[in-house]
């Protein structure tokens, strides 16, 4: 720990919070800044004469300047956004508008998804070409592909600099360099990099980097677009209205200096005032501080959780060039339940696909658990993991498709919802009608992208009637019993039965509670089935 857990008044609890990656927790001085914006400052900006509006525009204008120093930037080229998403978003717009049919866009196959399906979405309308630089089977980069692929049909790189699943931290210099050689420009997706180390633009040779304050301890709905500023000229804005405008007429407008071209709108005043306080709480703590003691607890992390048996990290095996996030996989537990059983012992991790289903496609896993530590962690939280893992692990044992009871439910249940968590798991181990069915009446399959949960539902009838009907897939405990349950109930029913069939009589062939998140997986099958219905 570098940092006190009493400055974070959501960690007073006793929460092992493992979850940054998702977003950081705001230490006191962050709340205090925004209770104070609104206190003390609150005007918008840009307009008003009156002093408040004043005092609102300079503490709005010196967060830019906190932001651009922190980041090696001049003022001009700091744009504020709602995030990295929207970073993204900006520039695959901006940019697109020059693209040629034919013109390359290289990405990574470790991106996250803002950092792919902008790009799909401007390729497919200019006919442009998306083309993904390789992850190696040490969850690297290939820069030998990456070479051949940035050439002087390319016009746009953009990588991921910290990746939110694997924490590898890629060599965005060579990359960079590599696109400046063919003349295209580089984009740094640094939404996992700049909370955690220092990073200059400078250094990086980049054109464009994105990232979001609330992974930084500062709050949502506030982010941050580095452009060099030649580039930003010449650039079309992406959100048009107030203060982006130097002059309008009925017929036409023409742009604001920079930054505020790209800021239409009234801006996240109390965000920007947010963000400048975790900025000087990062830096009193110390940027080089943070990644050190992120590198320690990841070592102990990593040599803890990899000596686990049935646990397999996804992701470089030592510390060199690896950011604070380790991905695992726990052999027949899949990451929903796991993550489910980790809560329980007040420890928050993610489970699922971290918003790169491609990754996972390409590793042939379906989704992994993720720890993600931040300058609050300590090895005693590492400690408590580790023995929660284990604890797992030793629970349900190294049989595959095996579910231990306690995670399906909460321990507290009425002699009845004892029966009901009996027959669920029964479900799951046992799944009834689960095969593929070859000749059908109608198929559907989908996706619950929280946890990855996938089920196809196969129907086929004989008139009116149900004649057989079976899934597959895989997914949580939840969502494989109630596709099973499901599909048993509805045999030999009729076609109005089925379209009809509700979420209520769902949760009653569950018969025990579902918690708010678990929701989606338990329905998962009867949004397939109502689907495939649609058909009939
Ligand atoms: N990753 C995670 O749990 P936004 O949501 O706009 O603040 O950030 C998007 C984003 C872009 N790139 C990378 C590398 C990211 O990790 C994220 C956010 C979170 O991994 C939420 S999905």
């Amino acid at each position: 720990m570098i940092t006190a857990k009493e400055d974070f008044p959501i960690l007073k609890n006793g929460l092992i919070y493992l979850d940054n990656s998702s977003t950081s927790q705001k230490p006191a001085k962050v709340i205090l800044a925004i209770k104070e914006y609104y206190e003390q400052d609150n005007a918008n900006v840009h307009r008003g004469i009156y002093k408040l509006a004043q005092k609102a525009t300079v503490l709005y204008e010196k967060a830019h300047e906190t932001v651009a120093k922190f980041i090696g930037a001049d003022f001009e080229e700091v744009i504020f956004t709602k995030g990295t998403t929207e970073g993204l978003n900006l520039l695959a717009y901006s940019l697109g508008k020059n693209l040629k049919a034919g013109d390359e866009i290289v990405l990574s196959e470790m991106e996250h998804h803002s950092n792919i399906v902008p790009w799909q979405q401007i390729a497919e309308e200019r006919g442009a070409v998306l083309k993904f630089i390789p992850v190696t089977k040490y969850f690297r980069l290939d820069l030998e592909k990456a070479t051949e692929l940035i050439t002087e049909k390319t016009k746009i790189v953009s990588v991921v600099h910290l990746s939110n699943v694997l924490g590898t931290i890629n060599p965005v210099k060579e990359l960079a360099e590599m696109a400046h050689k063919v003349d295209a420009v580089m984009i740094v997706d640094a939404a996992q990099s700049v909370p955690h180390m220092p990073v200059d633009v400078k250094e990086l040779s980049c054109d464009f980097m994105v990232f979001s304050g609330h992974k930084m301890c500062a709050p949502t709905g506030i982010g941050v677009l580095y452009g060099r500023k030649g580039l930003l000229e010449k650039m079309q804005p992406f959100l048009f209205g107030g203060d982006m405008i130097r002059e309008v007429s009925f017929e036409r407008a023409s742009w604001n200096d920079l930054p505020w071209k790209f800021e239409a709108g009234t801006p996240n005043l109390a965000g920007a005032a947010g963000l400048m306080a975790a900025i000087e709480y990062l830096q009193e703590t110390g940027m080089e501080n943070i990644t050190t003691h992120g590198q320690e607890l990841t070592a102990y992390a990593l040599e803890k959780l990899s000596a686990i048996p049935d646990v397999t990290i996804v992701g470089p095996a030592s510390t060199e060039n690896r950011g604070p996030v380790i991905s695992f996989t726990v052999e027949g537990i899949h990451p929903h339940d796991a993550s489910e059983m980790l809560d329980k012992e007040n420890i928050a991790v993610r489970g699922g696909f971290h918003c790169a289903m491609p990754l996972f496609s390409k590793l042939g896993i379906d989704g992994s658990l993720r720890v993600s530590f931040y300058l609050y962690n300590t090895m005693e939280d590492v400690d408590r993991l580790v023995e929660a893992v284990k604890k797992m692990v030793g629970e349900m044992g190294t049989e595959t498709n095996t579910i231990n009871r306690s995670e399906i439910a909460p321990s507290d249940l009425t002699e009845e919802q004892e029966i009901y968590k009996e027959n669920v798991i029964d479900h799951y181990k046992s799944p009834r009608n689960k095969k593929e069915m070859l000749q059908y009446t109608v198929k559907h399959r989908e996706v619950n992208p929280l946890c990855g949960d996938i089920i196809t539902i196969y129907v086929k009838t004989e008139g009116n009637n149900i004649e057989e009907i079976s899934f597959t897939g895989n997914g949580c405990a939840i969502s494989q019993a109630s596709a099973s349950l499901l599909t048993e109930n509805l045999k030999g029913k009729n076609v109005e039965d089925a379209k009809r069939f509700n979420q209520q009589e769902v949760f009653g062939l569950l018969g025990i509670p579902i918690s708010h998140t678990r929701t989606k997986c338990a329905l998962l099958s009867l949004k397939t089935l109502h689907h495939a219905m649609e058909e009939i």
